[in-house]
């Protein structure tokens, strides 16, 4: 039996380059969809040893043209859409680019796989971010969208195109309603990175203090190792679905610190700044996930909790620096 090919879009980002070991590990294929960018974006390909073992196609979401190329050369049985402007303090800024990468890139991903081939199963890479305003304490499938960010918008558009595919054309289209979830291979832009980060070079003497916005904003965080599963299990089920994927856990990014800091020994309380530059036009103050159905029906579970995470991004990033 031949072996399945998989395109990734987003492949060098954390999600893609965990999913990409994963498909690799269980025999796949593995193409990614690969930006052309005037800097190194394969380090997270080569920490996981995984850089000469994918083939990666050039192109850019918002470009259809690739996403079809990307498809035909592929032959991709299955498709995960992980590529996006993911960043959401960035989204006020370049709203526009935001929507066409994170919103109409994925209709053009669902676009070339109506065209080439149809018969692929598609995953989207949704969001509790679509969530933002809370209209429920604990957020489901089933749970009103109200997002708070361009980002959230157009993440919402990529969501109701998933399900319009699926319903108009029959495609074999999933979501993953994703929360929160961080690795050592998380950008350093988003909080447990910044802040595993700079507890490492403030244990090391590098630096004094680390500057924080919101700290009393609460997230549902889990290890983006265990998430990637979710996604693979979503397309092996007979018939697609949309799904949220979380700990069923919250804690505010202040406990958070806590923990990282007090992993070295050292006091958040010492070190901890709070800067209004880094608070949002419009925050998210809460996320929490109930992950029942993807128990239910996928049979999938967080197995890794919130201290073991940031203990593992602590140890990191320690290793990291001493040997910068
Ligand atoms: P990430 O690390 O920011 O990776 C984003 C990826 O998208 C990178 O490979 C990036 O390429 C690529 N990309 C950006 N613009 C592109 C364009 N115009 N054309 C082609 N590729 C482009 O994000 P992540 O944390 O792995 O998240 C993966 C996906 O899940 C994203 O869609 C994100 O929005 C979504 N999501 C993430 C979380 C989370 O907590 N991590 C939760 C829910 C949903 P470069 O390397 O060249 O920049
Ligand atoms: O912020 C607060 C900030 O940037 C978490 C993306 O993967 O998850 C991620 O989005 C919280 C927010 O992630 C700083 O205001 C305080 O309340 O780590 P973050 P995010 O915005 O939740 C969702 C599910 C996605 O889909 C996204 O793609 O932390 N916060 N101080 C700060 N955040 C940052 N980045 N920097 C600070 O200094």
């Amino acid at each position: 039996m031949k072996n399945k090919s998989a395109l990734v879009t987003g492949i060098t980002g954390q999600d893609g380059a965990y999913l990409a070991k994963l498909l690799l590990d269980k025999g796949y294929a593995v193409h990614g969809l690969h930006a052309r960018r005037s800097t190194d974006t394969l380090w997270r390909l080569r920490e996981l040893g995984i850089a000469n073992e994918v083939n990666l196609i050039e192109g850019d979401l918002t470009d259809l043209s690739s996403t079809i190329r990307s498809m035909e050369q592929s032959r991709a049985d299955e498709v995960y859409n992980l590529g996006a402007q993911s960043f959401v303090g960035t989204s006020w800024g370049q709203p526009v680019l935001t929507a066409n990468v994170t919103g109409v890139g994925a209709l053009n991903v669902l676009e070339a796989v109506r065209i080439v081939n149809p018969k692929a199963r598609f995953y989207q890479a949704s969001t509790s971010e679509m969530f933002g305003l809370i209209q429920e304490a604990m957020q489901s499938e089933t749970t009103p969208f109200y997002p708070r960010s361009p980002y959230g918008v157009a993440k919402l558009y990529a969501h109701w195109m998933t399900v319009n595919y699926r319903e108009s054309f029959g495609l074999h289209a999933s979501s993953g309603i994703l929360f929160n979830h961080e690795s050592p291979l998380r950008g350093i832009e988003f909080v447990t990175r910044k802040v595993t980060d700079a507890v490492s070079r403030i244990k090391q003497g590098q630096q004094k203090e680390l500057r924080l916005g919101n700290i009393d904003a609460k997230r549902d965080w889990g290890f983006a190792g265990d998430y990637v599963e979710a996604m693979w299990l979503m397309l092996q089920q007979e018939v697609a679905d949309d799904y949220v994927v979380a700990t069923g856990q919250t804690t505010t990014v202040r406990d958070m610190c806590r923990i990282a800091f007090a992993h070295v020994g050292l006091n958040h309380e010492d070190h901890v700044v709070i800067d209004p530059k880094f608070y949002r036009p419009a925050e998210v103050e809460v996320l929490l996930g109930n992950p029942a159905k993807a128990k239910a029906k996928l049979g999938w579970t967080a197995s890794t909790d919130l201290q073991t995470l940031i203990t593992m991004m602590v140890d990191a990033d320690m290793r990291r620096v001493s040997k910068e």
